[in-house]
């Protein structure tokens, strides 16, 4: 049961979509009231665990720790950095009564839970306006169930979205482009798309293409999907302020861009050197920006990626600074510098001027929207889109990748407990960079992380520019990299199913192990076991030069162990084991009862046959959704039952 408590007038934010029940006075929280503040205590008992918070750094429970809602670009993504991309103020209190809270406000917002062991939540919201919504159920997962009902059904993407993604700051040409695919090609690795970043642009300007390097775009993207592969531009969120480009021009004439105390185009500076912001609050500058991916989708693309846009400022006329050109190495290019830049522009939203500090975290949710709505517009079927800022309600737009992590066994594990807690919030489509998008990925590394990406939904090899290429093919011993490639793509027809099943049954995709056994007390207080989908879970080896990693399992199942080339089951009994897992092959288990359907191996989607699909498990039936990977009709008619011979 939702319930909504009111305080002030606030924001709009349309995160939640159902109708909700207003209520008087919260019972959950003792509420103080400051000036342009509001404040939520609740205590916790010693064995409560507190789920929720999206994109924050840190466990899956988050007692211990403090998280500053507050979308920032930041590449430091070590334990206690405060701020990500993101900002999801959904936590669930896992006690002896559970309930969930979400503090619905675009400002900026402080969490601390059981923070250096004050043994309450404490709730400061940066803001006087704040509509609260609690969510009662009998356990944390119906909570959460119930709260994802009520956010609105996850962005589905199309089949080959769920294929794998090359990608790399520093291709830069048609040329660098087909040798990936070329090249993953004679590998034998399946591939499904390659990312287009920045340098695809014409002076880094959004909806333009470098016609040197591109010279016809849609010829190239034609040549790419007839080898199976889709082309993904990115899209950042600051237009060029600069007289005759096009979008510049228009933003203008129609009055689009963001103005600062004077009434004047706020200018900021980003990769193309001085930007204007798109007021991305208003609808017809929605509309406006959402047809301009025109340009590309008249050449024949159907997958985005939306950048820069929490937003990220490099500096401004108002910081100190000097532009240094593409210097990403300059000191001023850090999160959370431009507080002065961030409260010197507004939005005008519903005709009245609201300074960008009051809704910042809301920003980058409404460039996804605007995105999402014109591609509905341009194109026929479901298409590829995730941002890396976002807020609950951009979840029905798009995905979001969780940003510029490191190649270090610890991002690796913060993919492995983000999933969850993005997943409680509404984001279902969603990966980190895998192999790390700074520092340099061994080959360990990144063979662990595809071992654990291939569960994910989106699953993208990204680095950056300067560091050492990691395309799967540049290592030794290709036929570890092909492994794991093949098991994604033998996986397909489950992972699928059971994505688009959890979005329209408002459903996780990856769970908790908690949330599948919690009445297990062991099981409630592992991190690094997840559950995908129903029948699934998985034990990532998540060390540097381990043979393999001891597993709990909450009840007997029958372990499955990829070899490259056949999966060979067992029955295995509850309780923990060892289990070896050689770098290259896969171990993952089946839950008791339940059964998953294997595919047959391909080289990208183009070529699977979700149909034909072999039964493994000691379930009776399977309930599979298939349809053609791009319908828009999605459906729960499209479900057929299988049923174990
Ligand atoms: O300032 O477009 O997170 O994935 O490769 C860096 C270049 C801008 C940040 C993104 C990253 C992307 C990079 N971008």
């Amino acid at each position: 049961m939702l319930t909504k408590y009111t305080f002030g007038t606030p924001f709009d934010t349309q995160a939640v979509t159902a109708q909700v029940r207003e209520g008087e006075n919260c019972p959950f929280f003792e509420i103080s009231r400051g000036e342009g503040s509001l404040s939520f205590r609740c205590p916790l008992a010693e064995r409560d665990i507190v789920y929720g918070l999206g994109e924050t750094m840190g466990g899956i429970n988050k007692r211990g720790g403090r998280y500053v809602s507050f979308n920032t670009d930041n590449m430091r993504h070590v334990t206690g950095m405060p701020s990500m991309y993101g900002s999801h103020n959904f936590l669930v209190i896992d006690g002896a009564k559970p309930f969930g809270a979400f503090f619905d406000t675009p400002a900026r917002v402080v969490f601390e839970v059981d923070f250096e062991g004050s043994g309450q939540v404490y709730v400061r919201c940066e803001s006087e306006d704040v509509a609260l919504y609690t969510v009662e159920g009998e356990s944390a997962y119906a909570i959460v169930r119930q709260f994802l009902a009520a956010i609105g059904r996850s962005f589905i993407p199309p089949l080959w979205a769920f294929g794998f993604g090359q990608s790399r700051w520093g291709y830069k040409d048609e040329r660098d482009i087909r040798t990936v695919a070329d090249r993953y090609a004679a590998a034998g690795m399946p591939l499904d798309y390659i990312c287009m970043d920045i340098d695809y642009m014409e002076r880094y300007k959004d909806f333009t293409v470098n016609k040197k390097r591109f010279p016809d775009l849609s010829a190239f993207a034609a040549e790419m999907k007839g080898r199976g592969i889709r082309l993904v531009p990115i899209v950042d969120a600051g237009i060029k302020a600069e007289p005759g480009d096009e979008t510049y021009e228009e933003g203008v004439r129609e009055d689009y861009f963001c103005k600062n105390l004077e009434g004047k185009y706020f200018r900021a500076a980003v990769w193309p050197g001085m930007t204007h912001f798109p007021d991305f609050f208003r609808p017809e500058v929605r509309a406006w920006f959402g047809a301009k991916y025109k340009v590309y989708t008249d050449c024949g693309i159907e997958g985005f990626w939306n950048d820069m846009n929490e937003p990220s400022i490099f500096f401004s006329e108002y910081t100190r600074g000097k532009l240094r050109g593409r210097n990403c190495g300059d000191p001023l290019y850090r999160g959370n510098a431009f507080l002065s830049d961030y409260k010197s522009f507004y939005h005008t939203i519903g005709g009245k001027e609201v300074l960008h500090y009051d809704v910042h975290n809301a920003f980058g949710g409404n460039m996804t929207r605007a995105s999402c709505e014109g591609l509905e517009k341009l194109l026929d079927k479901r298409f590829l889109l995730f941002s890396r800022a976002s807020y609950i309600g951009a979840h029905r737009y798009g995905g979001i990748w969780t940003g510029d992590n490191t190649s270090k066994w610890e991002h690796l594990r913060q993919n492995v407990l983000h999933m969850p807690s993005l997943n409680m919030c509404g984001f279902l489509y969603s990966g980190a960079d895998t192999g790390g998008f700074s520092g340099r990925a061994t080959r360990e590394l990144l063979l662990r992380w595809l071992a654990f990406s291939v569960y994910t939904p989106l699953m993208r090899n990204h680095c950056m520019k300067y560091m050492r290429r990691q395309e799967c093919y540049r290592f030794g011993k290709k036929e570890e990299f092909r492994s794991l490639l093949a098991l994604r793509y033998r996986l397909l027809p489950y992972i699928y199913s059971e994505f688009v099943k959890a979005a329209l049954s408002s459903d996780m995709y990856m769970k908790p192990l908690a949330f599948g056994y919690p009445q297990d007390e062991r099981a409630r207080r592992i991190e690094d076991q997840l559950l995908v989908g129903d029948s699934l879970m998985v034990a990532p080896v998540l060390e540097k030069g381990a043979k393999g990693r001891t597993v709990y399992l909450p009840e007997a199942m029958t372990q499955v162990r990829w070899t490259g080339e056949t999966f060979k089951t067992l029955s295995v009994p509850a309780g923990e084991r060892f289990v070896e897992v050689p770098l290259g092959e896969a171990v993952f288990f089946i839950r008791r009862g339940r059964l998953l359907p294997v595919g047959g191996a391909c080289m990208h989607t183009g070529e699977a046959d979700l149909s034909a699909v072999t039964l493994l498990g000691d379930g009776e039936e399977y309930a599979q959704y298939i349809d053609d990977g791009t319908t828009r009709d999605v459906r729960a008619e499209n479900i057929r039952i299988l049923k174990r011979r």
